[in-house]
């Protein structure tokens, strides 16, 4: 079979039918020439074999895959309104989308990244940043919802964030550009000095997840791009890269690109700890939203917290060191023992590594090369552990097989460079269509990664799939790196813009994973349990419609007595106790969205009729063979008539 597909090739090209495009290698061959297609096939009714979590980008949300397959299963609403699941519409979510800049619905999310337990991946929550309006979301990966979003107060493009260490005792957020700290009218030019950068750590319960922003470090007004926890003998340690140590505050391709080397900052977070403890803290003010989704009650609270523990970096000794880097250092990843530290130098065709003993020691040995306001700088030469030589161009990140291998992605040179960790050399590289960012193997990032797929997520797509106008879809490319050479083997479209992924076996997640809410644990101030709990009450110019759903009827399904004028809440509960049978609300008119509603669950719609009449509504889900007739109907009158407020069922 193969043989004839081969000829079958071999024939079509010789036609002209078979157009190769530009600088493919064996790529383009792929499933035709090697048993690529067999690798990522998983046979209907069978399950993959990881998942992958794929930051959207500017569309602010985290969506899932499946691997080797690359399925889409679901997009998770962290930072973005989404109509489909009524998030940031309906009265019980618009919460989660608060900040102290008031409602805000939309956010550039980049970075996910699973808890961990010593070290390895736990499958307990999983963590993203929101760029624009500094935010950190978790996720529970039991319900596949956002549970949690806190906002960062002192930061402005929360680009660094929100990797976790070892334990998820903190995750982080950097603040990609300095400003006035604390914010005030003051001019631009005189940022050097002036401006500041607050790195954040914001601690994890472990019982339940819940986040706390424990301390805040306030560093040189410097840019911070990305960061990485130590990991084993460098736990407890936290690694940033900076870019600006010019403090440009304009033209930066140019006047942030002055210094040979910039620095990774390498922040001793147990310190931390000991001054938080010894009261070496400034209390400042601030003001930051911290939102709560409540299983129980199927709903999001708001509070606005008013104050930070500041730690100042120039001011407290044995906090931070700066690693001069070359080149605009992008990503800083960490190899699984914790000894080794790369620097992808952005600018730069060489990887620097640093290792983390010969930091300690030089840390001893008090070895300074200088400071930076307050900050000791150590010398180059004496934390080099290696450097990888033309390895390509534009390195950005770096992850790890657990093999000894580094993979590092080249966004000028368009590809993925293998290199071998203690003796630097470059043992594959593989081009990418095209300009990589991130890549992603299930645990790269841990002690413990599952070196079998390698995600290469790429920024260009171009001539990759089918035109769709001048907006492509984004794109992402998986190989296997089981063997000594990396395969191709499948390119896949991408929802929004995925910065980075995070991914993890099946089988962590997929068994705890949420079937229904019960409905007697159903905590929700609106809901119902019984039909007979089906009702209308009008409270001024609010009415509240106590509704419930199941196959195939609504309770009530007749309401009179509405006017216009009158706000009304649709408090819908889904009576069903069934797996995978949501019904949907949604009402002519509706200046939101319709709702859809999980078994157990209850929410809220809120409608402002406009115009007098009789109105229909509907179950916006396919739910059963009568899903057709899940319907009702609401009369509105004008305002100030006196119809009484009525509802009904199969009168
Ligand atoms: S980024 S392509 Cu993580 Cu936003 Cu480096
Ligand atoms: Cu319920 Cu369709």
């Amino acid at each position: 079979m193969k043989k004839t597909v081969n000829i079958l090739v071999t024939l079509l090209v010789a036609l002209g039918l078979f157009s190769c495009n530009q600088g493919k290698s064996d790529g383009d061959k792929g499933a035709l020439s090697s048993n690529a297609a067999e690798k990522v096939y998983v046979a209907p009714g069978q399950h993959d074999e990881f998942y992958a979590f794929l930051s959207g980008g500017f569309s602010g949300q985290l969506s899932v895959y499946g691997l080797p397959s690359g399925r889409l299963f679901k997009v998770i609403d962290v930072f973005s309104q989404d109509p489909q699941e009524s998030y940031g519409y309906s009265e019980e979510t618009r919460p989660m989308l608060n900040t102290s800049f008031g409602f805000i619905p939309w956010d550039d999310s980049h970075h996910p990244d699973i808890s961990q337990t010593k070290g390895v991946l736990d499958g307990r929550w999983i963590f993203i940043n929101a760029n624009n309006t500094p935010r950190i979301a978790r996720i529970d990966l039991t319900t596949f919802e956002t549970a949690e979003i806190l906002e960062i107060p002192n930061s402005a493009g929360n680009h660094s964030s929100p990797f976790v260490t070892e334990n998820t005792e903190y995750v982080v957020a950097g603040t990609r550009f300095s400003v006035p700290i604390p914010q005030r009218d003051m001019p631009i030019k005189e940022y050097k000095g002036k401006f500041k950068g607050a790195l954040s750590f914001i601690s994890v319960d472990p019982e339940n997840g819940g986040m706390e922003l424990a301390f805040q470090i306030l560093m040189p007004g410097f840019d911070y791009d990305l960061s990485h926890p130590g990991r084993d003998k460098s736990h407890g340690w936290f690694f940033f890269t900076t870019y600006n140590t010019e403090e440009a505050n304009s033209l930066l391709e140019v006047n942030a690109s002055q210094n040979d080397k910039d620095f990774i900052a390498a922040v001793n977070w147990k310190k931390a700890e000991e001054y938080i403890k010894a009261g070496k803290f400034k209390t400042m003010p601030a003001n930051y939203a911290h939102n709560v989704w409540s299983d129980e009650t199927h709903s999001a609270t708001s509070t606005m917290l008013k104050e930070v523990k500041v730690l100042d970096a120039s001011e407290l000794p044995g906090l931070v060191y700066f690693l001069p880097t070359p080149k605009s250092p992008h990503g800083v990843d960490v190899d699984p023992s914790g000894e080794y530290i790369v620097g992808n130098g952005k600018l730069s065709a060489n990887l620097t590594v640093f290792s983390f003993t010969k930091m300690m020691d030089a840390i001893k040995n008090k070895k300074f090369d200088g400071e930076a306001y307050g900050i000791p700088i150590l010398k180059f030469e004496d934390i080099l552990a290696g450097t990888v030589k033309q390895a390509g161009l534009g390195p950005l990140h770096t992850e790890f097989d657990g093999e000894g291998n580094g993979y590092t992605s080249f966004f000028i040179s368009s590809e993925i460079v293998k290199w071998k960790l203690g003796t630097w050399e470059v043992l594959d590289r593989k081009p990418v269509y095209y300009s990589p960012g991130h890549v992603m193997i299930p645990g790269g990032n841990s002690r413990n990664p599952y070196g079998k797929y390698l995600l290469s997520l790429n920024k260009i797509t171009k001539d990759r799939f089918l035109p769709t106008g001048p907006e492509v879809t984004q794109s992402c490319q998986l190989f296997d790196i089981s063997g000594d050479k990396m395969e191709l083997l499948l390119d896949f479209p991408t929802i929004g813009e995925p910065h980075y992924a995070a991914g993890i076996p099946a089988d962590i997640i997929a068994k705890n994973s949420r079937k229904i809410w019960k409905l007697s644990e159903n905590k929700h101030k609106y809901a119902i349990k019984t039909t007979q709990e089906a009702r209308v009450e009008r409270d001024g110019n609010e009415v509240h419609v106590y509704m419930s759903m199941i196959r195939s009827h609504f309770t009530p399904d007749n309401i009179e007595g509405v006017k216009i004028g009158d706000k009304v809440y649709f408090h819908v509960t889904n009576f069903e106790q069934d797996f995978d049978v949501p019904h949907g609300f949604a009402i002519i008119g509706g200046h939101n969205t319709e709702l859809l509603i999980m078994p157990g669950e209850t929410e809220t719609l809120l409608w402002e009729p406009t115009k007098v009449g009789v109105w229909p509504f509907y179950c916006t889900d396919f739910c059963s063979a009568l899903h057709q007739e899940m319907s009702g109907y609401v009369r509105v009158s004008p305002a100030g008539s006196n119809t009484e407020l009525t509802s009904s069922l199969g009168e």
